[in-house]
């Protein structure tokens, strides 16, 4: 390959600032807090960082909803702190990729103070809409004057309608989220002059990225029709890879972007493979974060999860290897501040937890694509229980939970505690884990979101005083992918694509070879090495004591995992 990128070799790890660590013992995670760290992700042999939103925001969404895209949230410090880490991560080669939200933005946002005002410059920044006259639906909304209801059926992704009804402006304004994140309107030119500039503000401070939140959802279906009332998520068909999303990423990549060396990673719910490949092909991003893999188990809405069939997972995971393999490139992730934590969504967050760990890192680093590790991950952070409504902060959640109650779903917290338990975003929220004292080493204060009480067992510490730990083999891991071409450029071939324990594939790059086989089952089990898969080929990593050479079959405990190489 002659056209290689420094980010097709990276590994980039997750920050979700409010919850790394608080320097200043308000209970909040800073950005002082993550400068104190640069040392430990070094340690972690990472190249890269994406920080999760760290822009002045009113937090409705944790960040997610932008008040000022040029300045910091006070809480997290200012643009002094942000520098420092800029530098600091810097010196140590590590790159940082800043989360883009350009979507929506907060309603607090002054573009959206003008627009519901009205003020001609602004007066189209969003989606504004006369209600429907109440009759003429076959819907409802509670919001708004009492003889009309709001200008079509879409659902927000928060729950509820997507429209919420203004009384300033006397007229209704889309919101694809919470109601405090209005959707900017991307059909107007000066929306996407304001938002190509702002990116060229941030690389001019020397960023090397951008994480692209819900890139995909910004184009919509002109006139703003109604959805099938049928479908799960109604009006998804005209607001996911909306009508002119492919022309404006391409233009926002040819105004914004100046070259390869940034890394823009879209995230895109709802893209196929096919959808991704212009997103990576024609349109210029790096790589997109997609959601086929991550809702296997999934029954119609994210709150209804079964035990998911492997053999769908496999099926999934190889489409995409094999669809990007030579026009496009893949981004790889189990979890994020959005999912579940790894071990207790796809392994077992249990007996054995610390093998499902090393497993599930096993499959993230030796997929072809970049690995994206989740804050936590490298511990083997679980899941976490949450006793009562009271104990949420995430507003997905806490919708969620209210809505089950007032619509008669459920009867109390109780009856849906096991969904938010099994999903819910707070899981992947809790403080970071650095070691057994107060809070986890978190913080000195209050912390804003419960620490998951497993903490004096899964911890940061711990995990560096012992060899054997997750964090170690991860390290490892990091530096087998790094040592080696074959396991970032080598294709991919699913084996046994049937077998519903083993998730078993072979990487390969002219004479070299490797033969990963994982054991994603609390069985042990037996996998037949297909014809001379295994020839030649040397252990050199895995999660139990395992043979040094494969044989014609090999016999794997419960999640053992295993990667074999040619020598
Ligand atoms: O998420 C978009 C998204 O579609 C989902 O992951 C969503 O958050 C939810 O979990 C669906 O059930 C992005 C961000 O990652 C998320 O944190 C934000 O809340 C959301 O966009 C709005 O900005």
């Amino acid at each position: 390959r002659s056209d290689r990128q420094w980010w097709e070799e990276a590994v980039v790890y997750q920050i979700y600032p409010k919850s790394f660590f608080d320097s200043d013992g308000d209970g909040i995670g800073d950005l002082a807090g993550i400068t104190e760290k640069v040392d430990y992700l070094d340690a972690l042999g990472v190249d890269a960082v994406w920080l999760c939103p760290v822009y002045d925001s009113p937090q409705a969404d944790n960040g997610y909803d932008i008040r000022d895209y040029r300045s910091i949230f006070d809480t997290y410090g200012d643009m002094a702190d942000w520098e420092r880490l800029l530098a600091e991560l810097h010196d140590r080669n590590i790159r940082l990729v800043m989360d883009l939200v350009v979507n929506h933005t907060s309603a607090e946002h002054e573009w959206f103070q003008h627009s519901r005002r009205g003020e001609s410059e602004y007066a189209d920044y969003y989606h504004w809409r006369d209600g429907r006259p109440a009759e003429t639906a076959d819907y409802d909304t509670d919001d708004g004057p009492a003889d009309e209801v709001a200008p079509n059926n879409w659902d927000s992704i928060f729950g509820g309608p997507a429209w919420a009804y203004d009384e300033e402006r006397g007229q209704w304004y889309l919101h694809l989220f919470d109601e405090s994140q209005p959707d900017l309107n991307w059909e107007n030119e000066a929306v996407r002059e304001d938002v190509y500039e702002m990116m060229r503000w941030w690389l001019d401070r020397g960023i090397d990225g951008f994480r692209m939140d819900v890139i995909n959802l910004v184009s919509k279906t002109p006139g703003l029709p109604d959805g099938d009332p049928e479908s799960g998520l109604v009006g998804a068909e005209h607001f996911m890879n909306g009508p002119k999303v492919h022309d404006y990423l391409s233009e926002l990549v040819a105004e914004a972007i100046p070259d390869d060396e940034i890394l823009t990673v879209g995230e895109t719910p709802g893209a196929g493979v096919e959808d991704a490949q212009r997103f990576v092909g024609e349109d210029g991003l790096s790589m997109v974060f997609q959601f086929e893999h991550v809702n296997v188990g999934h029954e119609g809405d994210k709150w209804s999860l079964e035990d998911y069939s492997l053999v769908e997972l496999k099926e999934s995971l190889a489409r995409w290897q094999n669809g990007l393999a030579d026009e496009g490139w893949n981004s790889l992730y189990l979890s994020n501040h959005d999912q579940p934590r790894t071990v207790s969504r796809f392994g077992d967050d249990g007996r054995y937890r610390r093998r499902s760990a090393k497993l599930f890192g096993t499959l993230l680093y030796t997929l072809q694509g970049t690995p994206f590790v989740y804050q936590g991950q490298e511990i083997g952070m679980t899941n976490a229980p949450f006793e009562s409504k009271s104990e949420l902060r995430d507003v997905e959640s806490i919708n969620f939970v209210e809505e089950a109650i007032e619509s008669g779903a459920a009867e109390s917290y109780e009856d849906v505690r096991d969904a938010v338990e099994t999903v819910g975003r707070d899981n992947a929220r809790t403080p970071m884990q650095w070691s057994d004292d107060e809070n986890a080493g978190f913080t000195d204060g209050e912390p804003w979101l419960k620490v998951n009480p497993n903490y004096d067992a899964i911890n940061v510490e711990r995990a560096r005083a012992d060899p054997d730990s997750v964090w170690h083999y991860y390290r490892e891991l990091g530096d087998l992918r790094g040592n080696r071409d074959l396991l970032v450029y080598g294709d991919f071939e699913l084996l046994a694509p049937g077998d519903e324990q083993v998730f078993a594939y072979t990487r390969t790059l002219g004479d070299e070879r490797a033969l990963v086989v994982l054991n994603v089952s609390a069985e042990p089990a037996t996998f037949a090495v297909p014809d001379d898969a295994g020839d030649d080929l040397e252990l050199a990593i895995g999660n139990l004591n395992a043979l040094e050479t494969p044989g014609s079959t090999v016999e794997l405990d419960p999640y053992e995992a295993r990667v074999y190489l040619t020598p």
